[in-house]
């Protein structure tokens, strides 16, 4: 038999990132190997980086290293020191007059320490409190030059670094990963030509058109303010109250309720710039385009009770999600689409394309792939990179412009505004996760904080004194350009009020709605049924159900009959007779209409052991399976180290009460009469079995583990569910090919009305 080296799921050459003098310091997480004849779990060691790709492992560079660097601290043999540089003697103890005598206030190292440490906690961000981020780069397909003069897309394999931050939107910063929200997708690119922000979401559409509305929808969703209460979660009356109240808001709502709000992972989840903004090519010509990601591993999603449940067993999933898979060398690719269109185009849409409340369907105007992001180096510091980045859409370069969407006009101002109190003061551009590659010259001065030492007497332009710089780089079109707006023509009243299509709320909520299988449709409506039952006035259940019947009836009726209640009359809409939709039912809005074949890179596997677990199976198992690139772990009862048969050894990285199974995508129960009885007199091996499958998993049971499908009152090899596979110890390689094509399918269906 074979013998496995231990492995954590981290990258064992993380430690060198520091310096070559602590290379031989275990990576935090390391163990050694409880036994060296122990087949242990197994991330996938053998990565030296993303097997499509062929990128090698980080080791802590890429194009932002630089700039970071000068940052950097590496403490390794180094000696305590004050702020001052002033090494320490004793860190343990404050001075004193004598041993039991008094402080004295002369203690300048305990002062220092203790008032450094009151001052630790920032604000958190209005929105998008809790995230995770990670570093990457952006590479071109192909020059884009046709539409774009901006700098990423100049030529082709062109590469960008850049800095992505996933988040949540409604919680605080510690909440959970798994709330029913949006999730944000920011990217910042650091191009040659300055720094350019895509603030995204995955969810192409947005609650309101208008930024005059935003802080109303935030203080609704956000825990109501009497009592604080409830923490990441949309369900309660304010929301509620809200959104019933503004009926743009349903083609978003049918998003969120949909299981796009709740992702399997951050790197399951497709991005979307939202807004229509602007290209502009060299001659200064311009189209309107809708920026799009798309994940190499497919889009997929928990389900609500699974959701509900991970929130306890990890709050932090899909960080530590991300987390890991980076370390581990499997790093997340999306790949960028751009939807191009004309303004002549725009004007015959049957929508308004300055409407963030709708989309475009893709069978309208098809997506053209420019190139992929690829996500391969963690950050050194949570708090120095990923709470301290600083995205502003405001943040755009040569070749990028905005559309009118009175949305986005008001985002361009909030970001650098909120900054100005979450980061304290004017200079968070010189934070080093902020600050542009490319280099910053201008005569802005001063502030707090302020890092950057001007040379010079000069701080304004034009001037002589200093030879006429920085100077206007002018809106020519060479490399040296400067941003110029594009110059688009305006003449009208200046206005309040809003263009007559953005008062149609329903026709796409209606494509959204018909566009998903039966199950997502059933799915919806258990999350309008879920979050109306916490609704605690009437009222407000009835006004959405009365907005609900614009949609569907058939929606309207079953959130109705769920909640106990019989339908009203439907909602007045404020455009009676709006323009024909040109898409009724589009493809690409459903998950499970075409999941892809992502396969099972990454996904991961429990097996569950006890003494006397049969070994070579489980060797062949866990062989094909890593082959796959999926990662397995092996669970017991308890961790450590089990005896399996022939003498070998097995041991488990996790225990069913550290990790029960909606942590799994997929679960392998092992064969050895012993091994069986025991996990079935363990109550955990049920409610694990059971929660497996209730979630859709795929489940395949060794030899006398069929005796745990019985208990559990579940089938194998039925037609009509090929995610319950049985087979005996002897034909698990044979049976591993069918086992990791039924992962792949991420979830079956049938079992999951
Ligand atoms: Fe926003 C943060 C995405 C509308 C005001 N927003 C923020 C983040 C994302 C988005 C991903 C987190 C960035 C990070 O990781 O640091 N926001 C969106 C999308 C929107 C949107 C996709 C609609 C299309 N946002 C929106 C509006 C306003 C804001 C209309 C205000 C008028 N958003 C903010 C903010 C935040 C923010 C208050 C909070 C923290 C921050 O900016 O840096 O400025």
């Amino acid at each position: 038999a074979e013998d496995f080296v231990a492995a954590t799921p981290y990258n064992n050459t993380k430690a060198t990132e520091y310096g070559l003098e602590n290379a031989s310091t275990p990576p935090a997480g390391a163990t050694a190997t409880p036994d060296s004849a122990a087949l242990t779990a197994s991330s996938s060691t053998e990565h030296s980086g993303n097997a499509k790709t062929g990128d090698a492992a980080p080791l802590g560079s890429n194009a932002t290293t630089s700039s970071l660097e000068r940052a950097r601290v590496d403490d390794s043999d180094q000696p305590l020191t004050t702020n001052q540089g002033v090494r320490l003697s004793d860190n343990q103890n404050t001075l004193k007059v004598g041993l039991r005598g008094p402080s004295l206030l002369e203690d300048f190292i305990l002062r220092e320490k203790i008032t450094h440490f009151d001052h630790e906690r920032i604000p958190e961000r209005v929105v998008h409190a809790r995230g995770s981020a990670a570093h990457g780069y952006f590479e071109a397909y192909d020059e884009f030059t046709k539409y774009t003069c901006a700098a990423p897309f100049s030529e082709k394999g062109k590469v960008t670094p850049v800095f992505v931050r996933f988040s949540t939107v409604a919680g605080e910063r510690g909440s959970k990963d798994t709330a029913r929200d949006a999730r944000g997708f920011a990217v910042k690119f650091y191009t040659d030509e300055g720094n350019w922000d895509l603030v995204g979401n995955n969810i192409p559409v947005f609650f309101i058109q208008d930024a005059m509305k935003f802080p109303d929808l935030v203080h609704a969703v956000k825990p109501e303010p009497h009592h604080g209460m409830p923490q990441a979660a949309s369900a309660h009356d304010t929301f509620w109250d809200f959104v019933s109240l503004m009926p743009e808001s349903t083609h978003m709502l049918m998003w969120i309720m949909s299981d796009r709000g709740i992702p399997r992972s951050y790197r399951m989840m497709q991005g979307f710039g939202v807004h229509t903004f602007r290209l502009v090519n060299e001659q200064g010509e311009s189209v309107f385009c809708k920026f799009h990601w798309k994940p190499l591993l497919g889009t997929h999603s928990l389900v609500w009770d699974e959701a509900v449940k991970i929130s306890g067993a990890d709050p932090d999933f899909h960080r530590r999600d991300l987390w890991e898979a980076i370390e581990s060398g499997q790093f997340p690719e999306w790949e960028l689409g751009l939807q191009i269109f004309s303004e002549q185009q725009a004007d015959s849409f049957s929508f308004d394309v300055l409407d963030a409340t709708k989309l475009i369907p893709e069978e309208l105007v098809p997506l053209i792939p420019v190139g992929r992001m690829v996500l391969n180096r963690n950050p050194d510091n949570f708090f120095a990179e990923t709470e301290q980045v600083a995205f502003c859409t405001a943040h755009i370069i040569p070749g990028i412009d905005f559309s009118n969407d009175p949305l986005l006009a008001g985002r361009i101002h909030s970001y650098v505004d909120t900054q100005i109190t979450r980061l304290g003061g004017p200079n968070f551009h010189e934070i080093p996760i902020n600050s542009p590659l490319a280099s910053l010259h201008n005569n802005q001065r001063d502030g707090l904080h302020r890092q950057a030492i001007n040379r010079g007497r000069v701080a304004y332009e034009p001037n002589s004194l200093g030879g006429g710089c920085p100077f206007q780089a002018g809106a020519s079109n060479t490399a040296a350009r400067g941003f110029s707006s594009f110059p688009e023509t305006v003449s009208a009243d200046k206005v309040r009020g809003k263009p007559e299509k953005f008062a149609e709320h329903y026709a796409q909520a209606r494509l959204f709605f018909n566009s998903q299988t039966e199950v997502e449709q059933t799915h919806i409506i258990a999350a309008f049924r879920f979050e109306l039952s916490k609704v605690e006035v009437a009222a407000i259940r009835e006004r959405m159900l009365s907005s609900l019947l614009n949609v569907s009836e058939e929606l309207a009726a079953k959130v109705a009959a769920g909640l106990g209640m019989t339908l009203p009359k439907a909602m007045p809409k404020a455009f009676a007779d709006p323009p024909e939709p040109e898409v009724i039912v589009s493809l690409p809005l459903s998950l499970t209409a075409h999941p892809g074949d992502a396969g099972i890179s990454s996904r991961q596997i429990a097996v569950l052991i006890e003494d006397d677990a049969d070994h070579a199976s489980l060797v062949a198992l866990h062989s094909a399976l890593t082959k796959a690139d999926a990662v397995v772990h092996f669970v017991g009862p308890r961790v450590g180290v089990f005896s399996a048969t022939n003498g070998k050894k097995i041991a488990a990285n996790k225990s069913m009460e550290n990790s029960p199974s909606v942590l799994f995508d997929a679960l392998v129960l092992t064969d050895g009469r012993k091994a069986v009885q025991a996990l079935s007199d363990n109550p955990d091996t049920m409610a694990f079995i059971k929660d497996a499958f209730r979630h859709g998993k795929t489940i395949l049971a060794l030899g006398a583990a069929k005796q745990l499908l019985d208990m559990a009152g579940i089938k194998a090899n039925k037609d009509d569910d090929k995610g319950v596979l049985l087979t005996d110890c002897t034909n698990a390689a044979g049976i591993a090919p069918a086992f990791i094509n039924a992962i792949a399918a991420h979830r079956h269906l049938p079992r999951m009305g």
